[in-house]
């Protein structure tokens, strides 16, 4: 087994993959900024590194610091947890040019879904049911590309081939509109990605947000752990997420799920994925594919019993899945809040020390944080604090579970999001199930 791995993150995903080498028996080389040195999982940590000043691009985006802390504590492998530089292919492919191991599939591979347009390639090639769009890039003829939109149909959205998770796209609602459209998003990913290649889809008006669960080890396996629904979003940022998606069947689940892991088989993926869709009067169309382990991993977790940290160390050490598909049986149901520290109503940050704290339990109640009492949550990184997760045989008595959690839990002295999740919790809307990627921005007016 790996030995000695660098948990190459911070807060809360950084505890869980200390977790999980812990049951392994993997050592931890914590590295950290100079903010960070009170964190919980330095703490813990075996070792720990100060690899920079608070700013996330003199520590946790600076490759040759992570690197060289790899270098000094004779570690083996590097986990990337989410954000930062999780879905860099150049820091994957340095990490592996340096003789280490990296937590996550090949440098090739994240390039491959980085690029937006060679990403859905792939997918439609594999089978994936995609968007109907251009089919790669835009050509710079007019007269084409007014054609391509009149056939596809108003309204459209041009995305820029090097953004996703919500950057650099345009929606377009009439001919008179699209090449200047174009030609502003083109700019702005040129400047913004230094890439302006852009594509065009049809404009999906009221869809959810759900994604499929993928891990893939390096023999040739690959299964599906089910999707998540996150629709309950605002400006980009999942605020809840749960899984089943409702309404989902059985039948539709292993239909999709079965292409995503196929699709997984014929690029060689290697580690846990997440296959993005838009899911819009029963159909399904691949968005963006996600190379990293995500915030909102848990859920799955808890309706599978499926520990998907875990299993990407033993990928990592090229052991072969623990699972067949078949072993794979969705149990209840689960919802996560992510919990900010941020003001409820205004959403501006709120950091400051962490004066008291009171943490929820019980049947099916799960807290993944690394705050504690005394903790000062800084002001240089994500709001993010942590995450209360509820299971319970069906979706009722999950949210049942988040409701009383939510009124167990205290976080005094900063600002939390806790009351808006309490004014979720018993949204008619929510509570149905099945609410699409508007309903949050439109109930809280936005
Ligand atoms: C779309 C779409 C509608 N139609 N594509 C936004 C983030 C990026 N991952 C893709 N996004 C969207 N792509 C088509 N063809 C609507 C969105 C979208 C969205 C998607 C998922 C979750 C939240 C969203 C919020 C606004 C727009």
């Amino acid at each position: 087994m790996i030995e000695k791995l660098v948990i190459a993150n911070r807060g809360e995903i950084a505890l869980r993959i200390q977790r999980a080498c812990r049951e392994l028996g993997i050592k931890t080389v914590a590295v950290h900024s100079e903010a960070d040195r009170d964190l919980k999982h330095v703490r813990l940590a075996d070792e720990s590194v100060c690899i920079g000043p608070a700013s996330s691009a003199g520590s946790y985006l600076q490759i040759p610091s992570i690197i060289s802390a790899a270098e000094i504590t004779d570690a083996v492998a590097i986990h990337p947890g989410y954000g930062f530089l999780s879905e860099n292919a150049d820091f994957a492919e340095r990490v592996e040019e340096s003789g280490f191991i990296f937590v996550g599939p090949k440098p090739e591979t994240i390039r491959l879904m980085g690029d937006k347009i060679t990403a859905i390639e792939a997918m439609r090639a594999a089978g994936v049911p995609c968007v109907p769009g251009s089919d790669g890039p835009l050509s710079d003829d007019k007269q084409q590309t007014l054609r391509l939109a009149h056939d596809i149909g108003y309204p459209v959205i041009i995305k820029a081939s090097g953004g996703g998770g919500g950057r650099g796209m345009r929606v377009v609602h009439s001919e008179a509109a699209l090449l200047n459209a174009i030609a502003l998003t083109r700019a702005e990913a040129g400047a913004t990605f230094g890439n302006d290649t852009v594509y065009m889809e049809k404009y999906l008006q009221n869809p959810r947000h759900i994604e499929f669960q993928v891990m893939a080890d390096t023999h040739g396996n690959a299964i599906h752990l089910g999707e998540r629904d996150c629709s309950m979003q605002r400006r980009h940022q999942k605020v809840v997420e749960e899984a089943p998606a409702p309404e989902i069947t059985a039948e539709l689940r292993s239909r999709i799920g079965e292409r995503c892991a196929e699709a997984c088989r014929q690029i060689g993926y290697r580690g846990a994925g997440t296959f993005e869709f838009l899911y819009e009067n029963g159909e399904f169309y691949f968005i963006e594919m996600n190379t990293r382990v995500q915030v909102e991993h848990p859920v799955t977790e808890l309706i599978t019993g499926v520990d998907i940290v875990k299993e990407q160390l033993l990928i990592a050490d090229g052991k072969k899945l623990t699972y067949a598909q078949s072993d794979i049986k969705i149990h209840g149901h689960a919802i996560e809040c992510r919990i900010n520290a941020e003001d409820a109503v205004s959403f501006i940050p709120s950091p400051g020390e962490i004066t008291r704290l009171h943490v929820p339990g019980g049947p099916g109640i799960r807290v993944d944080t690394h705050i504690y009492a005394g903790y000062r949550v800084p002001p240089y990184y994500d709001s993010m604090i942590g995450k209360l997760i509820a299971h319970g045989e069906n979706r009722n008595s999950a949210i049942a579970r988040m409701r009383t959690a939510l009124s167990e839990m205290v976080i005094d002295g900063i600002k939390t999001n806790i009351p808006l999740h309490q004014e979720i919790m018993k949204d008619q809307k929510f509570i149905t199930g099945g609410a699409n990627i508007h309903y949050l921005e439109k109930k809280l007016g936005l």
